[in-house]
C-alpha cells in the first residue's frame, strides 16, 4: 500500500501509513520536537486512533528534523512554575495528571507493538516517551539526557519506573543525578535502547523491523509487554500464574490456530488478531 499522508504537513504531529505499520512523526524541528499541550493531545489521540484502528497491526514513532524530541517545552505557558492569577489551579502535577500520565498508561496498553525511531536527541520526557516503546533503535548521532535534573527536577513521563529497570538502580541514579548526554551507542550496550544504527540505516531498520512486527500475532507481541511488566513487581509464582492466564487466552485466539496450521501446512502464516 502507498504511503498516505493524513495531516497537513506543517501539522505538529504528522501521520502516515504504510500497509499495516503506521508512523507518528514529532513536528516541531525548531524547538527540537519539545512538547506543547497541543502535540501531547494529538499524540495520545493519534495512539487511540491506532489502538482502535485494526488496520494498525505496529505503530512507529520519530521526530522531525535533527532531534527526537527535547521533552515540555519550557517557552509554553503551563511550565510558569507558580500559579498565575490566570491560572491559580497551575502545578506540575496537574500538567503530568493531564496530559503525561494517559500518554505513558497508553503507550504501555497498546494492542500492538510500538516502535521508537530515535533520529536525534531525546532529552527530559523526550527520552522517557521514547524508552516507554516497546523497540528503541535510534541513530548512532542520537543521545538520550535526563535533563530533568539539570532544572530542579526528577525524572517524569515513567522515567523513575523505566530506568531502573532497563539498566538497574546504579546506572539510573547515574544518568538521573548527572543528567549527562549518553550516546546511543552507549546506550545500547548498557541496554538503554535495543538498537544502535547508522544514521543513513535508521528510517529503512525501523520500517523493516515494524512491517516484520505487523506480520506478527500482534495480540501475543501486546501480551508478552504486558506480562514483562507486570512480572517486575511480582513474585515467581505470580508471574507463572500470570504467564498461564495469557497463554490460555493466547491459547484460544485465531492467531494461535493459524500460525499451528501453517506449521503444519508449510505455508507462510496469515495472522489477523489483535
Ligand atoms: C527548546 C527546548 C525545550 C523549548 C530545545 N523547550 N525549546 C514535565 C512536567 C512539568 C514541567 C516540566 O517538565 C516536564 C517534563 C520535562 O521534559 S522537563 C525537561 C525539559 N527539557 C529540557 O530541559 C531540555 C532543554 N533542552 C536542552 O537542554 C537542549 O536543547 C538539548 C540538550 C536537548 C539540545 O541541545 P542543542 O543540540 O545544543 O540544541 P539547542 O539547545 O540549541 O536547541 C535548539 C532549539 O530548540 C533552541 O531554540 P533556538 O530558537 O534558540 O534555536 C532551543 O531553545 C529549542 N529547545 N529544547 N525543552
Amino acid at each position: 500500500m502507498p504511503q498516505s499522508a493524513v495531516a497537513p504537513s506543517d501539522a505538529p504531529l504528522l501521520i502516515t501509513q504504510d500497509g499495516a505499520v503506521q508512523t507518528l512523526t514529532l513536528n516541531r524541528p525548531a524547538a527540537l520536537n519539545a512538547f506543547t499541550a497541543e502535540l501531547l493531545t494529538l499524540l495520545r489521540q493519534a495512539l487511540d486512533s491506532a489502538a482502535a484502528d485494526a488496520s494498525v497491526r505496529a505503530v512507529v514513532i520519530t521526530g522531525a528534523g535533527r532531534g527526537f524530541c527535547a521533552g515540555q517545552d519550557l517557552n509554553d505557558p503551563m511550565t510558569r512554575p507558580h500559579p498565575t492569577p490566570d491560572a491559580p489551579d497551575q502545578h506540575f502535577g496537574a500538567l503530568l495528571d493531564k496530559f503525561y500520565q494517559p500518554l505513558a498508561l497508553r503507550l504501555s496498553s497498546m494492542p500492538v507493538p510500538v516502535l521508537c525511531a530515535v533520529n536525534g536527541v531525546a532529552a527530559g520526557a523526550g527520552a522517557n516517551f521514547a524508552l516507554g516503546c516497546d523497540l528503541v533503535v535510534a541513530a548512532q548521532s542520537a543521545s538520550f539526557i535526563q535533563a530533568f535534573s539539570r532544572i530542579g527536577l526528577l525524572p517524569d513521563c515513567g522515567g523513575t519506573w523505566l530506568l531502573p529497570r532497563l539498566v538497574g538502580r546504579a546506572k539510573a541514579l547515574q544518568l538521573a543525578l548527572l543528567g549527562d548526554k549518553l550516546g546511543a551507542e552507549e546506550a545500547q550496550r548498557i541496554g538503554l535502547i535495543a538498537q544502535c544504527v547508522p544514521d543513513a540505516d535508521l528510517a529503512a531498520t525501523v520500517q523493516s523491523l515494524a512491517q516484520k512486527l505487523a506480520a506478527m500475532p500482534t495480540r501475543a507481541l501486546a501480551q508478552t509487554r504486558q506480562a514483562f511488566d507486570r512480572a517486575m513487581q511480582l513474585d515467581f509464582d505470580e508471574a507463572l500464574r500470570i504467564e498461564c492466564q495469557a497463554q490460555t487466552e493466547l491459547g484460544r485466539s485465531f492467531d494461535f490456530q493459524e500460525g499451528v496450521d501453517a506449521f503444519l501446512q508449510k505455508r507462510k502464516p496469515a495472522f489477523q488478531d489483535r
